[in-house]
């Protein structure tokens, strides 16, 4: 072993080339996720972005109006752009067509236009090549000078060179590929809403770029909103398509993120400067009680954050706080304000563009760059300023709610010190319904949280009762995007898991961000076991969706999983198998079936309470047995923003998107 590793590395100082090979495509196919992020669903959808990114570069340059993504029947992708065309002569230095250098060298989209502020460029900032690299098959087709050119590579190497199929007058460039299924094991198969929202939130993010996207796979049901608002179908059958576009950009945003909601005032207030870097805010106060700050750099949504979010939050406090003093509208007001209490209500979007990002943090999606603080500060406040100086009726509105804010602020710390109140000291004090395991040792300790009693039952009849805890939750637990903190608090579900896993409600830090102790936490994996039905996976996310906004820690370190009942049964005498796909249940009633395909049953589970406690535990809670997938940041935030972008309020076409799609936005293992 240890003289394998010498020698790879004494080869690696050998020969300077080697560089050359390590930033090569075997690289990236040795190493897909160092690259993509991961090879799950994830990664899978990220290679579209990687190319979309390509032609938002090159309509930020002023080069591009259009963007057409297609998903072709057998899942490859088709993206198609109306710029200057990937450059196809011979690149001097590298005696290979520019072209073939942009698809099979790193990081080499940028290397020609030195004069673009090139800002895009993917979350890992790979290109196209790293595209191209995890490919079985990708098709460059270029439209310029007169020509059309095409090329065919496949896993990243060239299979053809590059041929002149005919003329164009347009220019452009369009990138096809299919996945390569060696690579993205788990599925290679796209979901259309997932891409559906990227390019949307592309499109507000870059506005006057026409983003359309269409499904090639199947025909669906054509239907017209009618005056009235009724939804009629035509009897056309249609592909799905939909074209994303913004005028007004975060303005447009904003009102698409709280469509629904009551505004507190007429028109998001926007923040918009060049001058120390590229900076975009919108901003809207509504009359619920949740924070939404979406923040981006370089069109990357970054969840967790960092010094331009900080930013933001410090130059709107500063500038509110203010004018509420410089105009006497805090005389009444005994109390005190936190930071927080500017933000109630808020729904924000931030996007900057910084030249080199520093991205830090578990994600790699919280900027660090220090400048970005005092920019972004100083932008927010001066518009805010303004703001407030030119709409006095609105400025008194904000500032009303703030003070109320603050007023109902005390009366959570109230609630929240019932909650830590009942902490629990050595078993003492536990909700009534929590089923507790008896060892005490929290790394071996498991806890279920469970919809509903019947199948908390179940669970608690199944488990291991050394180490598996059982908290059955009641229906739907409250949707925490809608409550204020103090109705948070006062819910009894969540105080249970609040009181269950012992801790105590996370504080703000000086920074903005929000830290729980977790020293005294009894279980290191929290499992959300729900029905694998669409009505399971909203209460999922739901669950996930109070824990990403109020126990963030928990998923950072974590700690949280989703257990994964199956979906069938299928028996023959008494040979079993339990199936969790389609797939699976095809193959189990061929494999029992073979020879008469009589007495083969298949069982559809339509919920954990039609499961036996045998059952349960060995498919679902057996450690030895059963999957669990982990929450990571990237799935919460995706869950989150699907819920918060869809859910938020209960607007019928949001209503309907959910329950179209029976399964998680993209929780994958
Ligand atoms: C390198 C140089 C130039 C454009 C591009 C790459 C380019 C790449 C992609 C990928 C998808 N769409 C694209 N469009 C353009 C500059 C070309 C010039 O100077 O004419």
């Amino acid at each position: 072993m240890i003289e394998n590793e010498e020698t790879r590395i004494a080869e690696e100082q050998y020969s300077a080339s080697s560089i050359q090979v390590l930033e090569g495509l075997e690289a990236v196919r040795k190493r897909p996720s160092m690259y993509i992020g991961d090879i799950g669903e994830r990664g899978l959808h990220h290679l579209v972005y990687e190319v979309v990114d390509n032609c938002i570069d090159e309509a930020m340059a002023g080069y591009c109006t259009d963007v057409d993504v297609k998903i072709l029947e057998d899942n490859s992708i088709s993206v198609k752009d109306n710029g200057r065309g990937i450059p196809t002569g011979m690149h001097e230095k590298e005696h290979r067509s520019a072209l073939e250098v942009v698809l099979t060298v790193l990081h080499a989209g940028g290397k020609f236009d030195k004069n673009s502020y090139k800002v895009s460029g993917g979350l890992h900032g790979v290109g196209v090549s790293c595209v191209n690299a995890l490919s079985d098959l990708l098709v460059a087709e270029i439209h310029r000078e007169g020509k059309i050119f095409v090329q065919k590579y496949s896993k990243g190497k060239p299979i053809t060179g590059v041929e002149v199929v005919g003329e164009s007058h347009d220019t452009g460039t369009t990138i096809t590929f299919h996945p390569d299924a060696t690579i993205f094991t788990q599925t290679t198969v796209y979901k259309y809403d997932t891409l559906a929202n990227r390019l949307r939130e592309l499109a507000y993010l870059n506005k006057g770029i026409r983003i359309t996207l269409t499904d090639l796979r199947e025909k669906v049901d054509e239907f017209v909103t009618a005056e009235d608002g009724e939804r009629k179908a035509t009897g056309n059958q249609v592909y799905r398509s939909d074209i994303f576009y913004s005028e007004e950009g975060l303005k447009e945003f904003i009102d698409y993120l709280d469509a629904g909601a009551p505004k507190l005032i007429p028109e998001p207030i926007c923040v918009n400067t060049d001058k120390v870097i590229p900076i975009d805010i919108a901003l809207q106060y509504n009359t619920g009680f949740s924070e939404r700050i979406y923040s981006y750099v370089n069109n990357i949504h970054t969840i967790e954050g960092g010094t331009h979010l900080q930013g933001f939050k410090m130059g709107l406090s500063r500038s509110l706080k203010n004018y509420a003093e410089k105009n006497n509208l805090l005389a009444k007001f005994k109390g005190e304000l936190s930071p927080e209490d500017f933000r109630e209500g808020l729904t924000a979007v931030i996007s900057v563009k910084v030249a080199e990002p520093q991205f830090e943090g578990q994600t790699k999606t919280k900027l660090g760059n220090p400048e970005a603080t005092s920019a972004v500060s100083q932008a927010t406040a001066a518009a805010m300023d303004q703001y407030l100086e030119e709409h006095p009726k609105e400025a008194k509105t904000i500032v009303e709610k703030i003070v109320l804010a603050a007023t109902a602020r005390a009366a959570a710390r109230k609630a929240r010190e019932m909650v830590q109140r009942k902490t629990p000291m050595g078993g003492a004090g536990m909700p009534g319904k929590l089923a507790d395991c008896s060892d005490h040792d929290p790394e071996k300790c498991e806890l279920f949280l469970v919809e509903g009693d019947s199948a908390g039952g179940t669970a608690k009849q199944g488990r291991d009762r050394r180490i598996q805890a059982i908290l059955p939750l009641r229906g739907k637990i409250l949707n925490v995007e809608k409550a204020a903190q103090d109705r948070a608090f006062e819910s009894q579900e969540v105080r249970n898991i609040y009181t269950a896993l012992g801790v105590t409600v996370a504080q703000e830090d000086e920074s903005g961000e929000k830290h729980m102790d977790l020293s005294k936490l009894r279980y290191h994996k929290v499992i959300i076991m729900t029905d694998a039905d669409v009505d399971g996976s909203h209460i999922a996310c739901l669950i996930l969706t109070f824990f990403f906004r109020y126990m963030f820690d928990l998923i950072k370190n974590g700690y949280v999983y989703l257990a994964t009942p199956p979906l069938y049964l299928v028996k023959k005498g008494k040979e079993e198998r339990y199936c969790w796909t389609d797939a699976q249940r095809d193959a189990a009633s061929a494999e029992l079936g073979k020879g008469s395909d009589k007495g083969v049953t298949i069982q559809r589970y339509k919920g954990l309470g039609e499961m036996s406690d045998e059952q349960l535990w060995e498919t679902t809670m057996d450690p030895a047995r059963r999957v669990l997938r982990q929450i990571t940041i990237e799935n919460a935030a995706d869950a989150e923003r699907t819920f918060s972008m869809l859910m938020g309020d209960d607007v019928p076409p949001r209503r309907a998107f959910i329950e179209e799609n029976a399964h998680y936005a993209n929780i994958d293992a």
